[in-house]
């Protein structure tokens, strides 16, 4: 082996060490080294990209930035590695340039740590990863030996060694990222959460909505279940927010400025609502709409006491997100600390986020610090790249389940949803938009925001058919024939599916 590739070798053993053992401590918080660069490489890839990416690779696009910056983490560590092995010798070529090469390199990499994330346990583990790499590449893999096949089962050895410990690394991360509970996070009414929620009316709610859901084998419920409930945000690390120290602030076109603690809202006018969320981003058929029963405060309370001046809108996040809407929209609007009968999950937004009757998700801000009303319209997050979804939803009729009966005959059925306007009545096609038939619409949600599923039998069928499906909101449009993409205003168009006979 040359230098230059034992050199190359070692920074990408010692690098791949450091970057392990910060994740084997950390667990995929804000504190893993890897994190800020992985905010870094989204914010600097250029608006363009970062649209093509959502639209051509889906959440892959943030899967590969993820990905880079794993690899630029490596590099990073690896090159500290590499430094001070050639450092070491040019000093002294006795003990003393071990020393400078372990502790020397383990120091750097505590302070790039220590840069990185300002967490002494991220950064010490990297350290501790990366000489303990180290050492074991100089000693027991690249020393030269006369022994015939030594060499290479060493190299085999020590790259199994790095296998096995990876593993053991992400798996302990893992571990670290379920059992790490948010201080506050849990299910209301049980020891963790004392008190804090009155559960008996959302375990109603839970059971009013499994009551109302169809039976039909394939079919999401009502209200989905938290581990179901799609995800979409701008991070590969989601910010970990304390609800003891969180705050959110009222600022801007407003008479009186305001700060409002966790325990304020607490204190506030506490409601559950049904409300289903859908991203503009989502294919016509997708899967990016849910509904949940959410814990939270009407915001209209908080606005009439800070006493709004403008009539825009901006609310701010804890991950940098931002998007800007019209100020009426938000007067219906919630904050949300609860989901499901549990304390508002990381991943959508603990420990507060907005809800916003009738609106694509975006606007619906998640990890929520600020809300700041203004006098002009401004760009959001997504507008400045392109997008138009701040304003109300579109119309949509899924097509998701498709059942072959015993007697030939065969089951279709889906959600529908039209925001605040309401679903009116699902009409089903069996002969490619010719002739129309009215499907069974299941009961209605309490709520202004909530979608409805819809069922239909067919049949039997003797040969293959087009069915296509369609909605008439509250106000007594037709939901539109004509197809559009996801980018920039939502989808639209009749889903239509071949079915036929098994
Ligand atoms: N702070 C923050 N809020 C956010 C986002 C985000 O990236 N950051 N993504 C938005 C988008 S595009 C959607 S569709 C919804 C999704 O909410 P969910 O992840 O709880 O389903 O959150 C919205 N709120
Ligand atoms: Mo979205």
């Amino acid at each position: 082996m040359n230098a230059y590739s034992r050199h190359i070798a070692t920074g990408l053993v010692t690098g791949s060490a450091a970057v392990a053992s910060s994740f084997a401590v950390m667990g995929s918080t804000p504190e893993y080294v890897v994190a800020p660069i992985a905010a870094t490489v989204v914010a600097l890839t250029p608006d363009a990209v970062v649209t093509a990416s959502i639209l051509i690779l889906g959440s892959l696009g943030s899967k590969l930035g993820f990905l880079l910056a794993h690899a630029i983490a490596v590099g990073l560590f690896g090159a500290i590695a590499i430094v001070f092995a050639w450092l070491g010798p040019r000093y002294d070529r006795g003990p003393t340039s071990e020393v400078i090469v372990i502790l020397g390199g383990a120091a750097a990499t505590g302070v790039l740590g220590l840069v990185l994330v300002n967490s002494w346990p991220s950064a010490l583990a990297a350290a501790f990863g990366l000489s303990i790499s180290h050492w074991a590449v100089r000693h027991l893999i690249v020393e030269p030996s006369s022994v015939p096949g030594q060499q290479r089962r060493r190299f085999i050895g020590g790259f199994a060694a790095l296998a096995g410990f990876a593993g053991i690394a992400f798996w302990t991360g893992r571990q670290r990222g379920e059992s790490q509970r948010l201080p506050g996070e849990g299910v209301f009414g049980t020891e963790t959460e004392p008190g804090v929620v009155d559960r008996a009316p959302i375990d109603a709610k839970l059971q009013e909505a499994r009551e109302a859901s169809f039976e039909m084998d394939g079919l999401d419920p009502l209200v989905s279940d938290i581990g179901d409930f799609y995800e979409v945000d701008i991070n590969s690390i989601n910010p970990t927010v304390d609800a003891e120290t969180w705050s959110l602030q009222v600022s801007g076109a407003v008479e009186r400025p305001m700060e409002v603690t966790y325990d304020d809202l607490l204190a506030g006018e506490v409601e559950h609502r049904f409300v289903t969320l859908r991203c503009v981003g989502e294919s016509l058929n997708g899967r990016k709409m849910d509904t949940a029963i959410w814990t939270g405060v009407p915001v209209r309370s908080i606005l009439d006491r800070a006493g709004a001046t403008g009539d825009r809108v901006m609310l701010r996040a804890a991950d940098q997100y931002f998007e800007e809407f019209p100020l009426e929209a938000l007067e219906d609007g919630f904050l949300a600390f609860g989901m499901n009968g549990e304390v508002l999950p990381r991943g959508h937004g603990h420990p507060v986020r907005a809800l916003v009757p009738g609106h694509w998700g975006e606007i619906n801000v998640k990890w929520l610090n600020r809300i700041e009303v203004l006098d002009e319209q401004q760009d959001g997050y997504w507008e400045q790249r392109g997008w138009h979804g701040t304003g109300p939803v579109n119309t949509v009729t899924k097509l998701w389940t498709v059942n072959n009966l015993p007697d030939g005959r065969i089951e279709v059925g889906g959600h529908a949803y039209a925001g605040t306007r309401g679903i009116a009545s699902v009409e089903v096609s069996a002969d490619g938009g010719g002739t129309w038939t009215e499907a069974d619409l299941g009961p209605e949600l309490p709520g202004i925001d909530v979608w409805r599923q819809w069922r239909h039998v067919i049949g039997p069928l003797q040969e293959d058919v087009t069915v296509v499906v369609r909605a008439t909101d509250g106000t007594g449009d037709l939901q539109p024939e004509a197809e559009s993409q996801p980018y920039p205003s939502g989808a639209t168009g009749w889903v239509s599916k071949t079915i036929g006979p098994e």
